[in-house]
């Protein structure tokens, strides 16, 4: 976005616009209009919840601030602000009915678009390259993930398709475990991607200590050995808070799993009931587990540093990359991402995804638990508003890195930090393990 003219800059937000809302179309209309005002976890919102918030975060945005308009509807802001109302008590709310919501977003839509075309896209900071209508785009994108994650939990038939991802390719099996990285600074967030959030600014220098790191994430096989080894089982592996967890959460294996009499492994994905697939990223489980398994394995979880130092700098020319494999945009063959697939490929997937430590998926495929704590970076400035992320600054979430096949490509840099609470795994998450290395342990 920052270098297009802007009339091509123009074209571009208008087709993510109509391709971000046609998602959201099929995430919304691939249900009947029970299951829309339904809630299928108190987790979660109802999905026309989810439907009008984007309209409304629309219509504040590019309506009303940017475009300077009158509001389309006032009288409904209070019911679709995240703050007011925990997910749990959304379906009692007075909210739009699925008809109403579905006009009140294509209402503002049309506004939107009109705006879009005669605001001028320099002068201001929220309009300089777009960058309110590429923060709405995102946030759309991430409310569809997260209205992905809803369907998931959602009981029934399954009711969305998807195309099966590729298989690993040959080289897969040889891969070696895990990458030295080597000691030294590297360029960590961005002050120059357009289109990137508060939290992944500025851009400034971390020094990394040399650290090894998994080539792949850690898979469903990798992770059946830690469940049938007694690991659910055994404090050791367990962090003090997690262990806690553990017992009051009756964990004994991911979200989603079940195990047969016969000792079989069963996996429920969007309806479906599937073997557990033993070449996939591990999916649904929290930053405990994660932890759990790491300490087991003995190893550990990367810090946020570790991660993006892995994903993007490249020794070659010294330089942070916009993502592994470089500073292309995300095409179908570098991730795992944008819905295409509904589930990870198989680990050892997406050769030309690799970064240049030769770690792959780091993309893509599932978000990635890191051990770091979700604070701004030095000369973190809230933009444009204090709750997208400063509001969660603190010891109470954890960072997760790298995106997920839920996350639209638009939604996910080397830069972009998710975070959650160490507790919640009904997100599409995984994780990969590391270490302290030296430098002479460098191939
Ligand atoms: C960045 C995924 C943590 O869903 O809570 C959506 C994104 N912020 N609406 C979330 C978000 C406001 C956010 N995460
Ligand atoms: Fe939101």
């Amino acid at each position: 976005p920052e270098e297009m003219p802007s009339e091509r800059l123009r074209a571009h937000v208008a087709a993510e616009l109509a391709r971000t809302r046609a998602r959201s179309a099929t995430l919304t209309d691939s249900v009947d209009d029970a299951d829309l005002v339904r809630q299928h976890s108190p987790l979660m919102s109802p999905l026309v919840w989810d439907l009008a918030h984007v309209g409304n975060q629309e219509e504040l945005w590019l309506v009303r601030d940017v475009g300077g308009r009158e509001p389309v509807r006032c009288d409904i802001d209070e019911l679709y602000d995240a703050f007011r109302h925990p997910r749990k008590d959304r379906p009692s709310l007075p909210l739009l009915d699925p008809t109403e919501a579905r006009s009140y977003v294509r209402e503002v839509r049309d506004k939107v678009l009109d705006v879009l075309d005669r605001v001028p896209l320099r002068g201001r900071p929220l309009v300089d390259a777009a960058f309110a209508f590429g923060m709405i785009l995102q946030h759309e994108q991430q409310h569809d993930e997260t209205m992905l994650a809803t369907h998931q939990l959602r009981a029934g038939p399954p009711v969305l398709s998807d195309a099966p991802p590729p298989p690993a390719p040959a080289d897969a099996a040889r891969l070696p475990r895990e990458v030295v990285v080597p000691g030294g600074p590297f360029t960590m967030g961005t002050s120059t991607e357009p289109w990137a959030l508060d939290n992944e600014r500025p851009a400034h220098v971390v020094d990394v200590p040399t650290f090894a790191i998994d080539t792949l994430p850690v898979t469903n096989a990798d992770y059946l050995a830690f469940v049938e080894s007694g690991g659910y089982d055994d404090p050791r592996w367990w962090s003090a808070r997690g262990w806690d967890h553990r017992n009051r959460a009756g964990l004994t294996a991911p979200q989603f799993w079940e195990r047969d009499t016969d000792g079989s492994w069963w996996r429920t994905r969007f309806g479906r009931v599937e073997p557990v697939p033993p070449d996939e990223p591990v999916l649904h489980v929290c930053y405990f587990e994660a932890e759990a398994y790491a300490r087991w394995a003995g190893r550990r979880l990367p810090t946020e540093a570790e991660w993006e130092k892995a994903a993007r700098f490249d020794p070659a020319t010294n330089r942070s990359l916009r993502y592994p494999w470089g500073d292309e945009d995300p095409r179908p063959e570098h991730a795992n991402l944008g819905q295409r697939h509904l589930r990870p490929a198989p680990a050892g997937s997406f050769p030309s995804g690799a970064a240049p430590c030769g770690a792959r998926q780091l993309v893509g495929d599932v978000w990635e638990w890191t051990s770091t704590d979700f604070h701004g970076y030095p000369g973190f400035v809230a933009f444009p508003y204090r709750e997208y992320s400063e509001v969660f600054f603190g010891d109470r979430y954890k960072v997760l890195r790298g995106g997920s096949f839920g996350t639209d490509p638009l939604a996910c840099r080397g830069t972009f930090r998710n975070w959650d609470l160490p507790i919640r795994r009904q997100i599409f998450c995984g994780f990969r393990c590391a270490r302290d290395a030296r430098r002479d342990e460098l191939g």
